[in-house]
């Protein structure tokens, strides 16, 4: 099976590029913001605690993730996965491999999409004025998104090459450019 992990910061275009990857490659996308914003909108005891942390900028606890997470995983009819936004720390990294390890898999890549911040900001405050997002519309929100990353996140950068499984690429130019960067990397891999 083909499993990528596609990691970078709040902005970075992890969820914009997953979309091009699924299609391409046939990949299962399993994006941790889309599952809690989807349990935020249906209401669920779960959506009602994830709202206060994720609107705030904060991570949402390693247990709630990776539980929604290893849900999804019992699929017979995947060919791979792309893993999106997850995992956000070192513990949730772990759990996955040990997920993965149930069904005799593992990561095949990390894919890591470098963005300067200033980049990174002006993007997602560019995408709050559509989205609704809570998250997206204050630079002072986004900027503890950003923090939170490089104290909690950025470490698994490390986690995965150590393994020999890191692949940073240019996050900068158009999508299509990212896109086509990604692709001969995955290929390669
Ligand atoms: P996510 O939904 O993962 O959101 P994100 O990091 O903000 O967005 P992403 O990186 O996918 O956006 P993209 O660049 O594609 O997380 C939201 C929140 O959920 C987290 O803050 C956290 O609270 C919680 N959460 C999620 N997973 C968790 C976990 N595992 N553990 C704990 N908590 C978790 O898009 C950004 C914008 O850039 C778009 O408007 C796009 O159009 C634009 N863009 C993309 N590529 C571009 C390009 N090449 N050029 C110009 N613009 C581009």
């Amino acid at each position: 099976m083909l499993n990528i992990v596609l990691f970078g910061p709040p902005g970075a275009g992890k969820g914009t590029q997953s979309k091009l990857i699924v299609d391409k490659f046939n990949l299962i996308h399993l994006s941790t913001g889309d599952l809690l914003r989807a349990e935020i909108k249906a209401g669920t005891e779960l959506g009602l605690k994830a709202k206060h942390l994720i609107d705030a900028g904060k991570l949402v606890p390693d247990e709630v993730v990776i539980g929604m997470i290893s849900h999804k995983l019992d699929n017979d009819k995947a060919e791979g996965f792309i893993f999106d936004g997850f995992p956000r720390t070192k513990e949730q990294a772990k759990a996955l491999d040990h997920l993965l390890e149930e069904y005799n898999d593992s990561i095949s890549a990390m894919i890591s999409l470098k963005v300067p911040e200033e980049e990174l900001i002006n993007r997602l405050l560019e995408r709050g004025k559509e989205s609704g997002r809570a998250d997206d519309q204050s630079e002072s929100v986004i900027k503890d998104r950003l923090h939170v990353y490089r104290d909690q996140t950025e470490v698994v950068k490390e986690y995965y090459a150590g393994q020999g499984k890191a692949i940073e690429l240019d996050g900068l130019g158009s999508v299509e450019q990212v896109f086509d960067r990604i692709k001969n990397a995955i290929e390669k891999a």
